[in-house]
């Protein structure tokens, strides 16, 4: 991503805030995994969306003032002993480049330097980074925070900049399609390798293996989020992570999987035999979910209600189900649907963006994800896609990771 998308990022959030508001944002610290290990570091999300920097402990500090916005990064500070181990830290001019953001300090100095402009008596209102149910997400760093303000600045007041976030955060940016399209060819590539090295008697471990093998061909390191994959009945786990079960012949397997390229998502699932031939059973279902998520991508442009798209799924689906004899009543098509069928993706998986009551607009990107399960004859899946919201439609950026009956036969041929 270019420093200007971080840029203008920052410039958005703070044309939503009043004069005389001040805005911090933490990158997070690694989270203890046991003795003198730590699980591998993951920067708060918020903090990267207007950085670009993904280092521990690096704060964010920006300040609204008679009209004026002043932006500071506070970088932790070069420690030659430390980096030994741990690999270099970011220097100034590298964050510069990143981020395009012109103040530079140093962590050790945030403190003081909060302090300092809490007290100058020009600021009225801090906005934090607080996570959905309104529990401060970066934990310690936010609430000691906000620990000072509620003892020493007590007239100053405590406001959340997850709602402007979210807002910001629901329209995607060119540079972020772009950066999705080649997430969703390395996604592409995952699926097709546990597809071709599919058979009888495979253990979901090895599928997973085929994924992260062909996904680290391409650069990337880490799925994008933990992998679901799972065969048979496992199927029947919405967010099954053990990868311990076999897949028998004549059982589907499910994938439920992503690539994060330049920050960004994908979420894809597909289903299909481990022997590469669909059963008759198998057809009727996935001929159901195929045909609603088809009519899905002809229906969804802007203006229709967010809040409509997983109702018209659903609608759509039990008609299909009805059709094929599967299930007679509205009122039951809960015995076979059991999950919601859109979520925006985006810089997380389950995009931190508001859409409740919004109307779809150009720019949004959501999953369309028709899942069946059905125990008694033992098959569940998902197909699931993403979509983007164009000027007058919509697109399928997942379209040319194999989505058919035929598609996927051929594929597993
Ligand atoms: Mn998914």
């Amino acid at each position: 991503m270019e420093p200007q998308f971080f840029k203008e990022n920052r410039k958005a959030f703070m044309s939503c805030l009043e004069d005389e508001s001040l805005a911090l944002f933490f990158s997070g610290s690694p989270v203890r995994r046991t003795s003198d290990e730590n699980y591998s570091f993951f920067a708060d999300r918020n903090f990267v969306y207007l950085t670009g920097i993904e280092q521990k402990e690096t704060i964010l500090m920006m300040e609204k003032t008679d009209g004026e916005v002043k932006e500071t990064i506070f970088l932790l500070p070069p420690d030659i002993y430390e980096e030994r181990w741990s690999g270099r830290r970011i220097k100034t001019e590298e964050a510069a480049g990143i981020s395009d953001v012109g103040n530079f300090s140093t962590t050790d100095a945030f403190e003081k330097e909060l302090k300092r402009t809490l007290s100058s008596g020009k600021i009225k209102k801090v906005y934090l980074d607080m996570d959905m149910e309104g529990v401060y997400v970066t934990a310690s760093s936010v609430q000691a925070v906000c620990h000072v303000l509620k003892t020493d600045y007590s007239k100053i007041q405590i406001s959340s900049a997850l709602p402007i976030m979210k807002r910001l955060r629901l329209i995607k940016k060119p540079c972020e399609i772009e950066a999705m399209e080649h997430a969703q060819r390395i996604t592409r590539e995952g699926i097709l390798a546990m597809m071709r090295h599919s058979k009888p008697g495979m253990y979901e471990y090895q599928y997973k293996a085929e994924y992260d093998y062909a996904l680290a061909q391409n650069g990337v390191l880490e799925a994008g989020f933990p992998s679901i994959i799972s065969a048979g009945k496992n199927n029947f786990c919405i967010h099954y992570d053990s990868y311990k079960g076999q897949a028998k012949d004549g059982d589907m397997v499910l994938n439920d999987v992503g690539v994060r390229w330049d920050y960004e998502l994908t979420d894809v699932s597909r289903g299909w035999p481990c022997n590469g031939k669909y059963t008759a059973e198998q057809k009727l279902l996935f001929e159901c979910a195929y045909q609603t998520s088809e009519h899905m991508f002809h229906i969804l442009r802007p203006g229709i209600l967010m809040d409509e798209v997983d109702k018209e799924i659903r609608r759509y689906n039990f008609g299909q189900l009805k059709e094929a004899g599967v299930c007679k009543s509205f009122e039951d098509i809960g015995t076979y649907m059991w999950h919601g069928g859109a979520h925006h993706v985006g810089f997380d998986v389950h995009d931190v963006v508001s859409a409740k009551g919004v109307l779809i607009k150009p720019g949004m990107v959501f999953c369309v994800d028709v899942g069946i399960y059905h125990e008694e004859w033992g098959i569940g899946f998902r197909l699931e896609d993403n979509c983007l919201i164009t000027e007058n439609g919509c697109r399928n950026l997942s379209k040319d990771i194999p989505r058919t009956i035929e598609d996927i036969e051929a594929v597993m041929m």
